[in-house]
């Protein structure tokens, strides 16, 4: 984007159309971003709390950097002496966090100083699968092959809506017209999904309706028919892979006539499918949050990687591809040989991405013996983002400090002894290193701050290492110079890049070279043997699980409603409700979404007032008629319900209510293979309120 500046004051800001590779194209998300600069409802000033825990609304008070950094320092030093040590802090870290190139570096490190592992974060609400079954295929948790849309024939497209979200792990220009471009071609798309999504139109390709966590048994049946009609690859198979025989029993056990029932499409739509697919001259796939969120999210990567391996496709040009990151590709996963499994207050567990799962952070707090004191959130909201909104409200105020790094009040910060005012992307220099490796068209971008940070606004990185200097600790603040991104000119080095190359570019953008197809993906292998694992012996309890699984669902009784996610073209999660184009969408309530047919079986109609409910919990909502869904599927927007956070003034006056209240938390609610909580598929019932 081009932000026009005079003073500290952004006058407009609007796509960039020269960029070399966004060529004009922006999200609007990113367009409102000034108005989250300007919006009055920021956060300002250190903010301490002055009403008793547990009271709602909070009352704060303004208290200057220095003594809050004091403080709260004192109080960590205090908890870290305690019985759980270091472990008595845990630390959470927001999504935007993960859009902070240095911000994000600045908390890894911090916990690693502090010596906590109870770090939590998002990725357990949203693609953790993906990096446990990446480990366990490839060796490598950040190893995403990507579609490589640009020449593929055929892309199937599983849980995502990429007009309305687009897209994730994956990062592209305008992915809406590249999947156009796909059919324009000549090629096809299908999009599997429990809805008639946005992103499926006749020129960007058509739904293949699926009934919600039924994704892992269509993967495996379009496997066996593939398997059954013509065979894999096994040559390709035999230099690259080890472990058929494994997939190949899995598969077995679903043919599609057996899987038709559960999943909802007719055995001969499988076969065409399956046909049409390895038949093509070339064949992508894609998945996220719908699938991710599952009960086997790990288990469904699994099978969309070997559909693309035994297809043919993985690593070839139209299939999908390694792309050649800018920098060092992030290492995370089998290294040192070190067993990651630990006891923790809440059970045996290990970290996926760097963290445990978020749907035991409660718990953690609420442990008998060590349980976590003290919680510092940087750019998240996990009250309303993470199942469970009571158990987190009363544990968060069960402990001893709660600091949130935050740029809004939300209902996180409600719970906050001390909130800390970071500031907004157009407040700091940034990298975008969180797109390293996920770009068909790969380049590094630097960017400088627009605007000095208002008020007394900060830079997470810095609030971060005043802390680590107030604790004692090494921080970059005992520099003269401090420089945090000295360590990210290392790591893009090997690129021949660095901040001041960058700085003095066109856009101060470098556009590589595309990716080369066949190059990267064995090179990248960081198995054993340098061989994809094609049924790792880690699945086995979840492979016997997924058959159970699958008889409980034949068993369930006919007109059980399912609860799916819907995202909103301008919200983000739960923020951006401030912001002018958000909140015309807010105010428009936020509904139940039903099909008009499931709606009239129960004697429902628009804007009647039910009352949805399963053992995690209960709202009310109003019916919102919905013919998109499929039949027996019921959806709700994510990120609403701040009807006690009046620092939002906007937002509040519509709040909604909070989906999250109705699905599972605590033991047994996320998948163990990767942490990742189940937040899609999830029975409800729906009675009317008078
Ligand atoms: N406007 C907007 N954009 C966003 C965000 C936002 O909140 N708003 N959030 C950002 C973030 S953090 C992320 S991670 C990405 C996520 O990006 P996406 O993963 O594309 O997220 P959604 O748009 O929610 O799409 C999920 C789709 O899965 C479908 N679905 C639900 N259950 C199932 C199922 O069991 N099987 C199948 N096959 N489909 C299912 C839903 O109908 C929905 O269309 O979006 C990012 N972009
Ligand atoms: N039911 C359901 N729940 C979901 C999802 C779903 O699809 N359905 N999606 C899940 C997914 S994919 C995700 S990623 C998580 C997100 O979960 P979280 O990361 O916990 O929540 P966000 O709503 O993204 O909250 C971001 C917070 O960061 C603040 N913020 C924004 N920019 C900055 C900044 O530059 N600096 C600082 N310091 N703060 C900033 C915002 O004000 C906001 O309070 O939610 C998950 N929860
Ligand atoms: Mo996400």
């Amino acid at each position: 984007m081009i932000a026009e500046v005079q003073g500290d004051e952004i006058v407009s800001l609007h796509p960039n159309r020269e960029h070399p590779v966004y060529r004009g194209f922006c999200c609007n998300k990113g367009l409102g971003m000034d108005e989250v600069h300007r919006d009055p409802d920021r956060l300002n000033r250190p903010l301490r709390r002055i009403s008793p825990k547990g009271e709602l609304p909070a009352r704060f008070e303004p208290v200057g950097w220095e003594q809050a950094i004091g403080d709260i320092a004192a109080r960590l030093n205090e908890i870290r002496s305690g019985a759980a040590g270091g472990d008595g802090i845990a630390l959470y870290r927001g999504n935007p966090l993960s859009f902070n190139a240095v911000g994000v570096r600045a908390l890894a490190a911090f916990a690693t100083k502090i010596g906590s592992r109870m770090c939590f974060g998002p990725t357990t609400q949203d693609c953790s699968n993906k990096m446990a079954a990446s480990e366990a295929l490839f060796g490598h948790q950040m190893l995403h092959p990507i579609p490589d849309l640009e020449h593929t024939d055929y892309f199937l497209n599983f849980g995502s809506n990429p007009k309305v979200s687009k897209l994730s792990l994956f990062h592209t220009p305008h992915p809406h017209e590249r999947i156009r471009d796909v059919v324009r071609r000549g090629g096809k798309v299908l999009h599997i999904n429990s809805r008639h999504i946005e992103s499926a139109t006749p020129a960007t390709g058509d739904v293949l309706p699926i009934k919600p966590d039924t994704d892992v048994y269509l993967m495996a049946a379009l496997l066996h028919e593939i398997h059954e009609a013509r065979g894999f690859q096994e040559e390709l198979l035999k230099a690259h892979a080890v472990n058929m025989d494994g997939l190949v029993a899995f598969v077995r056990q679903y043919p599609a006539e057996r899987v038709a029932a559960i999943t909802g499409i007719p055995a001969p739509r499988i076969k065409a499918v399956a046909g049409e697919f390895a038949g093509a001259r070339s064949a992508s796939v894609y998945m996220s949050t719908g699938v991710n969120m599952g009960r086997q999210g790990t288990l469904a990567y699994w099978l969309l990687m070997m559909l693309s391996l035994v297809t043919g496709n993985l690593g070839r040009r139209g299939g999908n591809i390694v792309t050649p990151g800018f920098g060092a590709p992030v290492k995370l996963g089998i290294e040192s040989g070190a067993d990651p499994w630990f006891e923790s207050p809440a059970g045996r567990l290990r970290h996926i991405a760097g963290c445990l799962p978020g749907t035991l952070l409660a718990d953690m707090i609420l442990a008998e013996t060590n349980p976590v004191r003290a919680l510092i959130v940087v750019s998240g909201n996990p009250v309303l983002s993470i199942p469970g909104e009571d158990r987190l409200r009363e544990a968060f105020d069960r402990l001893d400090l709660l600091v949130s790094i935050d740029i809004y009040p939300s209902a996180t910060t409600e719970h906050a002894d001390y909130i800390l005012p970071g500031v907004d992307m157009l407040e700091r220099r940034d990298i975008n290193l969180v797109n390293n490796g996920f770009q068909p068209q790969p380049f590094a971008q630097y960017t400088d701050a627009v605007v000095r940070p208002a008020a007394e606004r900060q830079e997470e990185w810095r609030i971060i290492a005043a802390l680590e200097q107030a604790m004692g600790l090494p921080s970059l603040l005992d520099e003269p110079q401090p420089d945090p991104f000295r360590e990210i000119d290392g790591l893009i080095e090997g690129a021949g890049l660095s901040i001041s190359a960058l700085r003095a570019m066109p856009h101060q953008t470098h556009v590589m070279p595309p990716p080369k197809s066949e190059d990267t993906l064995a090179r990248r292998l960081n198995t054993g043997k340098r061989k994809i694992d094609c049924c790792p012996a880690s699945f086995g309890e979840a492979l016997t699980r997924a058959e159970e699984i699958f008889c409980e669902l034949l068993d369930e009784p006919a007109g059980l409603l399912k609860l799916v996610s819907r995202r909103t073209i301008h919200m983000h999660n739960s923020w951006l409700s401030n912001v002018k184009a958000a909140a015309r969408e807010a105010a428009r309530r936020n509904p139940l979404w039903m099909h008009p047919e499931d709606a009239a079986d129960r004697g429902l109609d628009e804007g009647d007032r039910v009352r949805v409910h399963n053992p995690s919990g209960s709202v009310v909502a109003e019916i919102g008629l919905d013919d998109t869904l499929l039949r027996g599927v019921v959806a709700m927007t994510h990120g609403r319900g701040n009807d006690r956070t009046p620092g939002l003034r906007i937002a509040s006056s519509s709040p909604g209510v909070n989906v999250n209240r109705l699905l599972p938390s605590g033991p047994g609610s996320f998948d163990v293979l990767s942490n990742q909580a189940f937040m899609t598929g999830v029975p409800v019932r729906v009675d009317r309120v008078e």
